[in-house]
């Protein structure tokens, strides 16, 4: 087995010092960044993504695999600028106000930095004022996520200060979360909406042009 299929193979069963040790290994033995990053730790999180999505594996699986790409990212991240890996766009990604599940969240930003997105995580409970802070400060995404049917309602009124703050035709938003859905989306005034981690890569790609 080469270094890279092994990188998957252990990434997928979540074992962090493993995965480490191999990343070493791969670019030890001369692998580019860019071939680590997309083929060792970007595809086999694609494969969780969906295996999720069919149900075939559950949460804790995917929270061990996103460990494990996550401490490969570490070691890869200093080493992207050198290697002219440049991000392909900046998002913004937050819980909205009054909602403190992030576990989503992170997976989907987990995602889009895999892919190549610059991600600025704004936490949980994020006021629309924040949303709006990042955008002014460069980001061409925001992504906003809930995940109750209470705190949803706070997710029209980032769309509105984005509108308020002459940015809401700059920008792109994306909204998701287990009870979110595309009618739900269109009714807010959102650009777009992804169901899941592995949609919202495509989905915030396509947004910005750049599928
Ligand atoms: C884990 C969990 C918790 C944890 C959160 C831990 C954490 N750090 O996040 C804890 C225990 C703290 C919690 C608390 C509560 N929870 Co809770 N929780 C859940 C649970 C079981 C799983 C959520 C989860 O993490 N799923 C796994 C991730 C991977 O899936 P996901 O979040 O849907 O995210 C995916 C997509 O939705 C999408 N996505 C998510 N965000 C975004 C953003 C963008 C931009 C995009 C494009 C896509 C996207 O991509 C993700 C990855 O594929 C759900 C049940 C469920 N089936 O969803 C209930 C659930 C969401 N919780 C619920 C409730 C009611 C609560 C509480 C109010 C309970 C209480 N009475 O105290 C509190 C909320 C407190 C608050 N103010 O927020 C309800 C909501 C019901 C509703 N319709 O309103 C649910 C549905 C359970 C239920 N059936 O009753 N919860």
């Amino acid at each position: 087995m080469d270094t890279l299929e092994a990188i998957r193979e252990n990434l997928m069963k979540g074992q962090v010092p493993k995965v480490k040790e191999l990343i070493q290994t791969a670019l030890d033995e001369g692998a580019g960044v860019e071939k680590i990053l997309t083929e060792g730790l970007i595809a086999p999180m694609s494969v969780i993504g969906e295996q999720f999505k069919k149900e075939e594996i559950y949460l804790p699986e995917v929270l061990f695999a996103a460990r494990a790409m996550l401490a490969g990212m570490d070691i890869l991240q200093p080493l992207m600028a050198g290697a002219g890996v440049e991000p392909i766009a900046r998002v913004a990604l937050g819980t909205v106000k009054g909602d403190i599940h992030n576990i989503g969240k992170n997976l989907v930003g987990i995602m889009l930095k895999g892919a190549g997105f610059e991600v600025t995580d704004l936490g949980i409970g994020v006021p629309p004022e924040k949303f709006v802070d990042a955008a002014q400060e460069g980001a061409s995404l925001i992504g906003i996520s809930a995940l109750t049917s209470t705190t949803m309602l706070g997710m029209k009124p980032v769309i509105d200060a984005l509108e308020a703050a002459g940015l809401k035709d700059k920008i792109k938003t994306m909204v998701g979360g287990a009870i979110v859905t595309q009618a739900y989306a269109d009714q807010i005034g959102a650009d777009g909406y992804a169901s899941d981690a592995v949609s919202a890569v495509a989905r915030a790609k396509g947004l910005l042009g750049l599928d």
